[in-house]
C-alpha cells in the first residue's frame, strides 16, 4: 500500500493516540506505577536528652525502594539512627520516605515528633557539715538543676544514706557525695552534680601517749634473752616529733617487748584506759624496718598481771607511717577476752610477736579510740606513814624482838609467810628506821626458825598503822611441848582490836594473859596479823617482861 505523506501524518497521530491509551488503561507495554501503601515511621525512645540518640524504623509501604529518613528541627539523622542535638532541644520531625521502584511510586510517611529535653543548669550538692563524728549525720541539699525530678544522693568511703540524710559510720571515713536530679518529664533531662563533696569523719579519741609529753614517758623493755631495746627518739621521717623506738634484735624472745607508762604509782602504769562494751580499741602509728609485720599490743592492770587482754594488728608497709587498729574486742589467739570488771592502766607492745627475727619499729601516738577527753588521771598511792614508828624504850635485856631494827630480833622466816595474803610485802624506809608494808592486808604469818620461849614474858608488843582499817587483830599461835605444829597440844588464841587510829602508829602492848586461849607460851611459833583491807605498816613485834 502506497502510504501518502497525509496518511503517514495520520498514522503517526493513531500511534500516539494508542501510547496514551496505553499509559491511561494498564496496557501492556508500559503500566503506570501503583501508590504504596501508608507508611509509618517509628522511633525507639520519642523522648531525648542533649546528644541522645535512638533507632528509626517504619512499617508498611510496597515494593523494594530504599527506606530513608529526614529529620528537622533539633536532631539529625544518619542511617537509622536518629541524634539529639547537643545544644538545642524541643521538638524534632522525623519523616520516613520509601523510594518507588518498578511498580511502584514513592511515598513519605506522616511526620512523628521526638521531643529532645534540655539540660538542666549545674547541680551543686552539699552537706550541712563536712565534718562528723562516728555514727553522726548531716543533711544534704542542692543547688542548681530545673524542673521537678527527684534529687538523689549516692555515697563512696563508708558512708550511708537515707533520702537526703547521710550517716557517717563508726571509723575513720572519707566519703564522696554525687547527687542526681532526675529528668523532668520531656521537658528536662537528668542532673548529675559535678560536684562531689569530701565528708571527714573523725572518730572520737583520746591520745595517751605522744612521746612529746614534757615528762617523757617510761619505756621498760623486756625480754629474756636481753635483746630489746626501747628509747624515745625523733621521728625517722624527719622533724622534731618525738617517738619511742623498739629495736629486737636477732635471736630475741618471741615475746620480747616494751611497757609504755606515765604514771609514778602504781609502777608502769598508764592512766585508766576505760574500754568499754561499746569502745574496746585503741589506735597507734607504727612505723616498721620490714613491711608484713605483726605488732601486739597488752593491756592489763598495772596492780593484777592476771587481768590482761591482749590483740594485734600488722604493720603493711616498709618506712612508712601507718596508724593501726587495736580491736581488744577481738583478743589473740590463745589471750584472754575483754573483761568488763578489769581496770585496764598499762600497755606493753610486742614488735614482730612470736617470731626471734631482728626488726625495728617506731610507734607513736596511742590512743583510746571512741571517746573524746577521757580523764587522765594516775592513781593516787594510797597514803603511807611519813614517820616512823615511835621507838619502843624497853630494854632490850627485857626484850625477845621478832621484827624490830630497834632490838636485834630473831631469826624467822619470810614476813609475810608464803600462806599468807598478801605472799610478800614491801619495806617502808623512813631515816634509818625501817617498817614492814603489808598491801591489802587479808592476814599475814611471822614465823620465828625456832619456837620462842615467851613463858617468863608478860607483854606482847606491835606498832600497826593504817589509813583505812577499821579493825586489826593479831593471833599468837603455841606448838605446845612438842614443838612442832600439830601432835593435839597446839594452842592459840586471837585479839581483835576495833577502829584504830587510822594515818598514826598505834602501839599495842598487849597483856600475854589477854591471850586467854594461849594457855602455853614455851613455843610460840606463829605470830598471824588480819587487817580488814588496805594497806597495813608493822614494825617492832616483841615480847617483853618487867
Ligand atoms: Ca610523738
Ligand atoms: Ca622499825
Ligand atoms: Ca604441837
Amino acid at each position: 500500500m502506497q502510504i501518502s505523506r497525509h496518511s503517514f501524518t495520520l498514522l503517526a497521530g493513531a500511534a500516539a493516540s494508542a501510547l496514551i491509551l496505553s499509559a491511561c488503561g494498564g496496557g501492556s507495554s508500559t503500566p503506570a506505577p501503583q501508590a504504596q501503601a501508608a507508611l509509618t515511621v517509628a522511633a525507639a525512645s520519642t523522648t531525648l536528652d542533649p546528644s541522645g540518640t535512638t533507632v528509626l524504623s517504619s512499617s508498611g509501604g510496597n515494593g523494594t525502594g530504599l527506606t530513608t529518613y529526614n529529620a528537622t528541627g533539633a536532631c539529625t539523622v544518619s542511617g537509622t539512627t536518629l541524634t539529639a542535638s547537643s545544644t538545642s532541644s524541643g521538638a524534632c520531625t522525623v519523616t520516613a520516605t520509601k523510594a518507588a521502584d518498578a511498580t511502584y511510586s514513592a511515598i513519605t510517611s506522616s511526620a512523628l515528633t521526638v521531643t529532645v529535653r534540655a539540660p538542666q543548669a549545674a547541680l551543686t550538692v552539699a552537706a550541712a557539715s563536712t565534718s562528723l563524728s562516728a555514727g553522726g549525720t548531716t543533711n544534704l541539699s542542692t543547688t542548681g538543676g530545673n524542673g521537678a525530678g527527684l534529687v538523689t544522693y549516692q555515697s563512696t568511703g563508708g558512708c550511708t544514706i537515707s533520702a537526703a540524710v547521710l550517716t557517717a559510720p563508726a571509723t575513720d571515713a572519707t566519703c564522696s557525695i554525687t547527687a542526681t536530679k532526675a529528668a523532668d518529664g520531656s521537658s528536662f533531662a537528668q542532673a548529675t552534680s559535678t560536684n562531689t563533696l569530701t565528708v571527714t569523719v573523725t572518730v572520737p579519741s583520746t591520745t595517751f601517749l605522744t612521746f612529746d609529753e614534757t615528762t617523757p614517758p617510761t619505756l621498760t623493755a623486756f625480754s629474756g634473752a636481753n635483746t630489746m631495746a626501747a628509747t624515745i627518739e625523733t621521728d625517722p621521717a624527719g622533724g622534731t616529733n618525738k617517738v619511742a623506738k623498739l629495736v629486737k634484735s636477732a635471736g630475741s624472745d618471741t615475746w620480747a617487748g616494751a611497757t609504755l607508762s606515765k604514771c609514778a604509782y602504781p609502777t608502769n602504769a598508764l592512766p585508766v584506759i576505760p574500754l568499754s562494751a561499746t569502745n574496746k580499741k585503741m589506735s597507734m602509728k607504727v612505723y616498721s624496718s620490714v613491711a608484713n609485720k605483726v605488732i601486739r599490743l597488752k593491756l592489763e592492770d598495772a596492780s593484777d598481771g592476771t587481768h590482761t587482754v591482749e590483740t594485734e594488728a600488722t604493720v603493711t608497709a616498709a618506712g612508712a607511717w601507718q596508724t593501726l587498729t587495736f580491736d581488744f574486742g577481738t583478743a589473740a589467739t590463745g589471750t584472754a577476752a575483754w573483761n568488763a570488771a578489769y581496770t585496764y592502766n598499762k600497755a606493753s607492745a610486742f614488735p614482730d610477736f612470736g617470731n626471734t627475727t631482728a626488726v625495728t619499729m617506731y610507734i607513736d601516738d596511742l590512743k583510746f579510740v571512741g571517746v573524746a577527753s577521757v580523764a587522765q588521771t594516775c592513781m593516787t598511792p594510797p597514803p603511807a606513814p611519813t614517820a616512823a614508828a615511835t621507838v619502843p624504850t624497853v630494854a632490850a635485856s627485857k626484850v625477845i624482838a621478832v621484827y624490830s631494827n630497834t632490838y636485834t630480833p630473831v631469826a624467822t622466816g619470810p614476813f609475810p609467810t608464803s600462806w599468807s595474803n598478801p605472799t610478800s610485802g614491801d619495806n617502808l624506809v623512813i631515816g634509818v628506821n625501817t617498817a614492814r608494808k603489808l598491801g591489802s592486808l587479808v592476814f599475814a604469818g611471822l614465823e620465828p626458825s625456832a619456837p620462842i620461849d615467851a613463858s617468863t614474858y608478860t607483854k606482847f608488843n606491835i606498832s600497826v598503822w593504817t589509813s583505812t582499817g577499821t579493825s586489826f587483830k593479831v593471833k599468837l599461835v603455841d606448838f605446845g611441848a612438842n614443838g612442832t605444829y600439830q601432835g593435839g597440844d597446839d594452842v592459840e588464841h586471837e585479839l581483835t582490836f576495833t577502829a584504830p587510829t587510822q594515818n598514826a602508829w598505834t602501839y599495842y602492848s598487849i597483856n600475854l594473859s589477854d591471850f586467854t586461849g594461849l594457855t602455853t607460851k614455851s613455843n610460840i611459833a606463829q605470830i598471824i596479823m588480819v587487817g580488814s583491807g588496805g594497806d597495813y605498816y608493822i614494825d617492832d613485834i616483841f615480847f617483853s617482861k618487867p
